[in-house]
Order: C-alpha cells, then sequence, then structure tokens
C-alpha cells in the first residue's frame, strides 16, 4: 500500500501526478528547485520542499536532495514523472533499500532496457522482429565489419547507453564505418560514461509507431494500443497520434501482441512503451523500450477512457490491474501538439519570459494538460514544453478540424511558442492524409522556408 507519494518531477507532468494522487486519495509532496518557487500547481500539494538550485543537476537530478526530502516528508513512494530521474536504475535501487516505493517498473528491469543492445537480444530472445544488424554490443572493429557485410550497408551505430537518437552514426561503407565506430564509441564515453556501441541497418525514412502497456506485480501485462510519433524534429516528438493513421489493422494487431509478449517476458511491472520502426512496406522492427510514463500519454487516455497514470500507481502500491486487454477499447482519434516555448520563426529558440496573457481552448474533446496560466513566468533552465493539448474525436478528419479549432482558441501573450507551427502542420495535405514519415517535419520546414 501507499499513501503519501513524493513527486520529484516539475510542470505539467507534476500536476499530472498530484491530480491522478488527489483521485487516488493519496497525499502528495512536491519538491521545486529555486527557480519554480512560484509555480501554481504547488497550492495542489499537501506539502512542498525547496530541493535546491535552479539548475536541475542540484534539484530534480539531484538523489541525495530528493532522498533527503522524502525521508523529512515521511512519504512511502516517489513518482519521478519523465525525464530527470524516471530512468535512473541507480535511483530506484535507492528508493528500494529506503523502503520507498519508486513508481515504475523494477531496478532490474530499468537497468536491462537501458542498456539497448541488451533490450534488442531480450526483444530477440521473445521473438520479436528485430532490425537486422549484430547480436548484442559490438567490441571489435573487425566484428563490426563483418556484420555490416552480412547485412549490407547503410548501415547505423548506435551507443548502447544511448536511445532517443543520442550517440548514433551513419555509415556508408567500411571507411565511414570505422570512423563512425570510433566517434559514437568517444561521445557515448563521454555522455554516458559507457562507449559500448551496437549495429543495425540504417532504414530510411522510417515511421516512428510505439505501444502503450501497463504490466503489473502478479505477471499480467495489458496494451493500450499504439501511437504514431513520426512527426518530430531533431528526435523532438511535436504531435503524436492514436491509432496510427497508416498501418492496416492487421499490422497494427502484430505490434500490441509483440509488445505484450516482450514486457511479459521480462516480467515488466509497471507503465511503459515498447518503440518500433516501421519500413515503407509496412514491416515493423523493435528499436527500445521506454521504462516510464511518457509526454504522450495522454493520446493513449484519450482513446481508451483509462487514466494510466492512476493505473501506474495502483500497479506500483502492488494492486492486480484488475480487467482483461478485451476491456480496453480504442474509440476515435486522438491526437496531441507540444505547445513549446520556442519561437519557430527563428529555428525553435528557446523564448523563455513572462506569460502575459493565456487563453486555453476548450469544448467537447479537448484537454490541455499545463501548469500555465497568465502571469506565470517560463524559466529558461528547462525543457521548453509549457503544454499539451490533446483533442479526441470520432474519427481522423474530425479530431484534425476539432485541433485547427481548438489551436484557434489558444492564445498566449509575451513569449513565441510553437502554435503557428502546429497550425501549419495541420493544414498540410500530407498530414491530412496520413502520410508521412519521420522526414516529414524536415521536409515542411526545407519547403515552406522558400
Ligand atoms: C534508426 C533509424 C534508422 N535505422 N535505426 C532515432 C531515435 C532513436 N529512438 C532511434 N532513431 C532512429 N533509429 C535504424 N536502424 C532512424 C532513427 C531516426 C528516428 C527514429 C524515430 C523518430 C525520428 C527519427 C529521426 C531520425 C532518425
Amino acid at each position: 500500500m501507499i499513501s503519501r507519494v513524493l513527486v520529484a518531477n516539475r510542470g505539467e507532468i507534476a500536476l499530472r501526478v498530484i491530480r491522478a494522487c488527489r483521485e487516488l486519495g493519496l497525499q502528495t509532496v512536491a519538491v521545486y528547485s529555486q527557480a519554480d518557487a512560484k509555480a501554481g500547481y504547488l497550492r495542489f500539494a499537501d506539502e512542498t520542499i525547496c530541493i535546491g538550485s535552479a539548475a536541475s543537476a542540484g534539484s530534480y537530478l539531484s538523489i541525495p536532495n530528493i532522498l533527503a526530502a522524502a525521508e523529512i516528508a515521511d512519504v512511502d513512494a516517489i513518482h519521478p514523472g519523465y525525464g530527470f530521474l524516471s530512468e535512473n536504475a541507480h535511483f530506484a535501487d535507492i528508493c528500494q533499500a529506503s523502503n520507498i516505493t519508486f513508481v515504475g517498473p523494477s531496478p532490474d528491469s530499468i537497468r536491462t532496457l537501458g542498456d539497448k543492445a541488451a533490450a534488442r537480444s531480450a526483444a530477440q530472445a521473445a521473438g520479436v522482429p528485430v532490425v537486422p544488424g549484430s547480436k548484442g554490443a559490438v567490441h571489435e572493429e573487425a566484428d563490426a565489419l563483418r556484420v555490416a557485410h552480412e547485412i549490407g550497408y547503410p548501415v547505423l551505430v548506435k551507443a548502447s547507453a544511448g536511445g532517443g537518437g543520442r550517440g548514433m552514426r551513419v555509415a556508408h561503407n567500411d571507411m565511414s564505418l570505422r570512423a563512425g565506430l570510433q566517434a559514437a564509441s568517444i561521445e557515448a564515453a563521454a555522455a554516458f560514461g559507457d562507449g559500448t556501441v551496437y549495429l543495425e541497418k540504417y532504414l530510411d525514412r522510417p515511421r516512428h509507431v510505439e505501444v502503450q502497456l501497463l504490466g503489473d506485480k502478479h505477471g499480467n501485462v495489458v496494451h493500450f494500443f499504439e501511437r504514431d510519433c513520426s512527426i518530430q524534429r531533431r528526435h523532438q516528438k511535436m504531435l503524436e497520434e492514436s491509432p496510427c493513421p497508416s498501418l492496416p489493422l492487421e499490422v497494427r494487431k502484430k505490434m500490441h501482441r509483440v509488445a505484450v509478449k516482450l514486457l511479459k517476458s521480462i516480467n515488466y511491472n509497471s507503465a511503459g512503451t515498447v518503440e518500433f520502426l516501421v519500413d515503407r512496406d509496412n514491416r515493423f522492427y523493435f528499436i527500445e523500450v521506454n521504462a516510464r510514463i511518457q509526454v504522450e500519454h495522454p493520446v493513449s487516455e484519450m482513446v481508451t477512457g483509462m487514466d494510466l497514470v492512476k493505473e501506474q500507481l495502483r500497479v506500483a502500491a502492488g494492486e492486480k490491474l484488475g480487467y482483461e486487454q478485451s476491456a480496453i477499447k480504442l474509440r476515435g482519434v486522438a491526437i496531441e501538439v507540444r505547445v513549446n516555448a520556442e519561437d519557430p520563426e527563428h529555428d525553435f529558440r528557446p523564448s523563455a519570459g513572462e506569460v502575459t496573457s493565456w487563453n486555453t481552448p476548450g469544448g467537447p474533446g479537448v484537454r490541455v494538460d499545463s501548469h500555465v496560466y497568465a502571469g506565470y513566468y517560463v524559466p529558461p533552465y528547462y525543457d521548453s514544453m509549457i503544454a499539451k493539448l490533446i483533442v479526441h474525436a470520432e474519427d481522423r478528419k474530425a479530431a484534425i478540424a476539432r485541433l485547427a479549432r481548438a489551436l484557434d482558441e489558444f492564445t498566449v501573450g509575451g513569449i513565441r511558442t510553437t502554435i503557428p507551427f502546429h497550425r501549419r502542420v495541420l493544414a498540410h495535405a500530407g498530414f491530412a492524409a496520413g502520410h508521412y514519415d519521420t522526414g516529414f517535419v524536415e521536409d515542411f520546414l526545407a519547403g515552406s522556408a522558400v
């Protein structure tokens, strides 16, 4: 059982977790940095504790500071949200040793899935299709060259400790592979303290489709269908939707099936996401597991009517799922756009400062997840996302119309946001047709720049 939860995060996800806790009758302890001392959502927590500096290394990323707050506030659980310490196995270990429930998967799961080469091996062992490539990590240049000759160029060198696009190098021949191995390994060693790399066949302009899942501590795993997250810029997702508009039902069903199989095989017991790349022939390949609740989880909540954060808290407390897969039904279409404090007219440069006016959309099928209000000051120290606008409608055409309408109602003064960019994406014929892949944003920006 858990009764008092420390929310080890900030902004919209801190508020999202506080809301879920309150609905479950759980007390909340919000922690904040010096830059977030005036954040409005702090009023909704039962207790608040300052955990340090504006710079996240001295606050939201500081294990000693957060653990000290947890001890002082006498909590029995910590929800890490996304980012920060959410996929830190060492932090999950320490929570366990301190008799505090970490609201996330076991330290072992986090460790295995954080090692992308190990995750790939686990997927292969579970019979899940993976991108052709090395069997686990490659330690010798000669092995890398042999694998590349087997699968054929181009290949992608990926850091085992990477993920989310960090530490990747494309190679088109032996020479660039030798250089790529060196560069990726050195970069990964500097960034993650682990220079281990592995190899995959390089897929040109894949779609990025991910399956949302939830496991409990009794061996049950269910899925909440898939999201297409291909609308990205420099590995930052900008728009996500469910269901995937471009995949046949049979392919989607197979993706759900193998994702469940993978998480069952590793006894995964929290909210998580299995990521796939999809090629032009609709073949899909496992790439990574995200061992946390993700930014885009509301998309899956809207199409299934479930509250994934409440479910995540329930399973963390040891409760059984209490429903079968067949009880989870997909209805309609949901689309989310990320509203960032960035200037799309100037290469999406950060736009921190005071929000002088803030008018959020409403009406049928519209949800805004945000901690912002008029008079809020967007600090320059953190991620630029200030709101998520999510719409739900009976079909994709209606969802797009609703999102366009909601974006028109959304006005923000004092800072620049990505709202105008999203309006233009929705007006794009290719997007409207559901014909897009991970190259969409780059093409779109190149085209509209003319
Ligand atoms: C790839 C790939 C092509 N081939 N793997 C980037 C993020 C990380 N999660 C995996 N990524 C990619 N892996 C192979 N074998 C292309 C990407 C990729 C990408 C993937 C998903 C969404 C956007 C992307 C943008 C550029 C590259």
